[in-house]
């Protein structure tokens, strides 16, 4: 069942939900690797290089959780990761890395698309979104498969650490007036920065209120 319409996000519920042990589960290739479903699922997708490992680090506050890197298109598969069995996180591979070969281009997109179709407790797509360039062709592609497998996306904006204030507004305006247009894309807009813990309480609230997991709930 969804959390109420008039649920807010409570930032201790957040760090509650995120003080629990979360551990990797199982990185995955191929569709018919995919864990059983259980829970309320979130994935975590955008280009390569976003950020998303390291988001996903700063959350559970584990560092080498999620491998993070400077080579763009590390992360090839799913990655599955159960905070404590209230959430499940997937770190989706990254795309738009301009020298990957056809093939992988190719399974990756075979990859995505059949997990996004096809997985019912998934519950938000988180699209990371660079806030030094904000949307690109490839995300407003990836936007485009969302749409039409119904799931919500939300737009985190990453590495807000690297720009000026003037800069991040004006990206999150962007951003906001072009996801108003889209289906399925969920207005609110994160503004993170996994370096310097910014913005890292209000995502894990709303990570709690998908979850519905509330203050008090479990001990
Ligand atoms: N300054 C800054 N650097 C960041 C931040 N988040 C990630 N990075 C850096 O960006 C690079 C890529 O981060 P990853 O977390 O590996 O990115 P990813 O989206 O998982 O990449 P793929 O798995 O290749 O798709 C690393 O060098 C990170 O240290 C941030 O908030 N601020
Ligand atoms: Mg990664």
């Amino acid at each position: 069942m969804e959390a109420p319409a008039d649920a807010k996000p409570d930032l201790e519920a957040g760090r509650l939900l995120f003080a629990r042990p979360c551990r990797f589960i199982k990185g995955v290739v191929a569709v018919d690797g995919l864990p059983p479903e259980m829970g309320v699922e979130v994935a975590f997708a955008g280009r390569s290089n976003v950020g998303k490992s390291s988001l996903i680090n700063a959350l559970v506050g584990q560092k080498g959780l999620a491998r993070a890197s400077n080579t763009p298109g590390r992360t090839q598969e799913i990655n599955f990761f159960d905070l404590d069995g209230f959430l499940m996180m997937a770190d989706l591979p990254g795309y738009g890395f301009a020298e990957a070969p056809k093939d992988k281009v190719d399974a990756w997109t075979r990859l995505i698309k059949a997990y996004l179709r096809g997985r019912s407790v998934l519950r938000r797509a988180m699209l990371l979104i660079d806030a030094r360039h904000g949307i690109k062709d490839t995300d407003r592609e990836i936007m485009k498969l969302l749409d039409t497998c119904a799931v919500v996306y939300q737009a985190v904006l990453t590495k807000a650490d690297k720009v000026s204030a003037t800069h991040l507004q004006t990206i999150t305006e962007g951003v906001a007036v072009e996801l108003k247009k889209r289906p399925a894309a969920h207005p609110i807009i994160h503004v993170t920065s996994s370096e310097k813990g910014s913005g890292i309480a209000e995502l894990r609230a709303e990570l709690a209120l998908l979850a519905e997991f509330k203050t008090g709930a479990v001990s």
